[in-house]
């Protein structure tokens, strides 16, 4: 019975270390072992979980991993879940792509139990699960669907972006190759395990190549800091947001720390930036602090990666680069021609194996968004000098918060739960740290609203990463003669 490829490869790699942190190592070979115990208890009586969807709520590390290979040597479909969402939010995603188990730790299972009840899902403490005699596991098909990763979109709810093995080896040997990992490298991961920066570019890619990883809860300034400091790494990737809270962290720090971290931050063999557009301020204000210079990237959660800044070559500050490997990428004018000479704007349209394969049951929605069989990311560019410039989106509701994307419609739709709102219209406005500020004008029905307040009831509705950053209340909204709200004439509210 021939292994996944992913499996195969850990197995060739089975006395290098995986993962790292301060209190204990572990090899390939115990996540080998660790993911076939999780898989056996996860078969139970059965051969195949056929594509049952599985849920995961289980910090980034180890057991986070074991529990990712257990669900797919098992032939389920992987849901890893935000561990900071709310409870509406988890329950929306569970029962929208119809979730049979949840896989937490000790630390995370107390948060989704009653949810867990109420939904009738199975729930499994990973780290109650022991030692069982291994049953065989079924051969899987490279074909088969592997994983669900919510995104946010030009539609109120988040909708389920649905790729196969092959899919998630194409978006992993595209980045391996292009950015030449190897089993030498040793990288920190500090981002989401629900989004594809964290999942692919970093984890995947780093376990494809027998790299270490050494994963953190967060984003832990100090702590990430001091391994710099120990030349703990060759590779760094983060989102804009990151590099900017490092710059500001690196000019308050110590002349002996910032020079220690500095020199770190130079000796490392690449650094990479993206999720969002990268300032070229920040990008020159890096370069000019470290010595280092960031390689910035384009990618979404349908299709990975599709564009980068060369390795070996140049870097332009503003610019996301060329098509990677095994990618397909064309400019198309709207409604118009496919563009063919430099200078010209169009949409992006990526086509090839790292495309996903349709969004979890919305067909409708699924065809929209392919044009003759290219995916329509809607983000608009131009070619200059061989290289992609991000000039936009088509659409005004999508918002990049620190690397996230948040739709506003959605934030539009719980805010207008707010007993005093009787009109909203969120917007993202420029933001030095986060890229955009999700922004509400509001217009209310009596009495006034204070921020705070507002941010408050919030919290429970909306992950904090949602939650409006600016708030104007207004006595109406700018609309056109349609009655629809004018989004750019928002902006002038504020
Ligand atoms: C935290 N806060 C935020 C955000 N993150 N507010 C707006 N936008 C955010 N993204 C708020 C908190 O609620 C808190 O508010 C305050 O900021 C400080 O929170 P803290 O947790 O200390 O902040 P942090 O740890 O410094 O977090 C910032 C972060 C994080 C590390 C940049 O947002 C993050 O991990 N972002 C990356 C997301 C990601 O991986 N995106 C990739 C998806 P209060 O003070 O009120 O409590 S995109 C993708 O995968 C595609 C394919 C791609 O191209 O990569
Ligand atoms: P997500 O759906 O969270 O995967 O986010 C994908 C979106 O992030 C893309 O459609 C772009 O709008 C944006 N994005 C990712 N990388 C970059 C970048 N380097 N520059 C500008 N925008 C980016």
């Amino acid at each position: 019975m021939s292994d996944l490829p992913f499996i195969a490869r850990a197995r060739s790699f089975a006395d290098r270390i995986a993962f790292r942190t301060l209190e204990a190592s572990h090899m390939y070979r115990e996540l080998l072992e660790r993911s076939e115990v999780i898989a056996t208890e996860l078969l139970g009586d059965q051969d195949d979980l056929q594509e049952t969807r599985v849920a995961l709520l289980v910090a980034p590390g180890f057991e986070y991993t074991a529990s990712q290979w257990a669900i797919w040597r098992a032939g389920g479909i992987k849901l890893p879940i935000c561990l900071s969402a709310t409870e509406p939010e988890w329950e929306y995603a569970l029962t929208d792509s119809q979730v049979s188990i949840v896989i937490t730790d000790a630390a995370n299972g107390p948060k989704i139990a009653s949810l867990c009840q109420k939904l009738g899902i199975r729930q499994l403490i990973v780290n109650s699960v022991n030692q069982v005699a291994p049953k065989p596991l079924p051969h899987i098909s490279t074909e088969r669907r592997a994983m669900i990763l919510y995104t946010s979109g030009t539609t109120s709810k988040p909708k389920g972006v649905v790729t196969t093995h092959a899919n998630i080896q194409a978006q992993i040997e595209s980045l391996v190759q292009a950015w030449e990992w190897s089993a030498e490298d040793r990288i920190p991961m500090f981002l989401p395990l629900h989004h594809i920066h964290g999942i692919i570019n970093i984890t995947g890619c780093a376990l494809w190549s027998g790299a270490l990883v050494e994963p953190f809860a967060r984003f832990e300034m100090n702590a990430i800091l001091d391994r710099v400091r120990s030349d703990a790494y060759t590779l760094f990737m983060a989102v804009p947001t990151i590099y900017v809270k490092l710059i500001q962290a690196l000019e308050a720090a110590s002349e002996a720390d910032r020079a220690a971290s500095v020199a770190c931050f130079k000796k490392m063999r690449l650094m990479v930036s993206g999720s969002a557009a990268l300032p070229a301020s920040v990008h020159q204000q890096w370069t000019a602090l470290t010595g280092q210079e960031l390689l910035e990237r384009y990618g979404m959660t349908e299709i990975g990666m599709a564009i980068s800044n060369l390795y070996r070559g140049e870097r332009r500050p503003g610019s996301v680069g060329a098509v990677l490997p095994g990618v397909e990428v064309r400019l198309k004018a709207e409604n118009g021609p496919i563009i063919t000479a430099e200078d010209e704007p169009g949409e992006i349209q990526v086509r090839g194996p790292t495309v996903f394969q349709a969004y979890w049951n919305r067909p409708e929605a699924t065809a929209e968004t392919f044009e003759d069989g290219w995916f329509r990311t809607g983000d608009m560019a131009v070619l200059e000098r061989g290289y992609y410039r991000i000039m936009g989106r088509l659409s005004v509701d999508i918002i990049k918060s620190g690397g996230y994307k948040l739709s506003a419609l959605e934030i539009e739709a719980a805010l207008l739960e707010h007993p005093l709102i009787a009109e909203c219209a969120v917007i993202g406005l420029p933001d030095d740290t986060w890229g955009e500020a999700v922004s509400a004008a509001v217009v209310l029905k009596s009495g006034t609203l204070e921020f705070a307040a507002l941010r408050d009831w919030c919290k429970g509705r909306l992950s904090v990463y949602k939650i409006p950053q600016r708030l104007t209340v207004v006595r109406e909204l700018p609309r056109n003669a349609m009655g629809k709200v004018t989004k750019p004439a928002v902006k002038a509210l504020f």
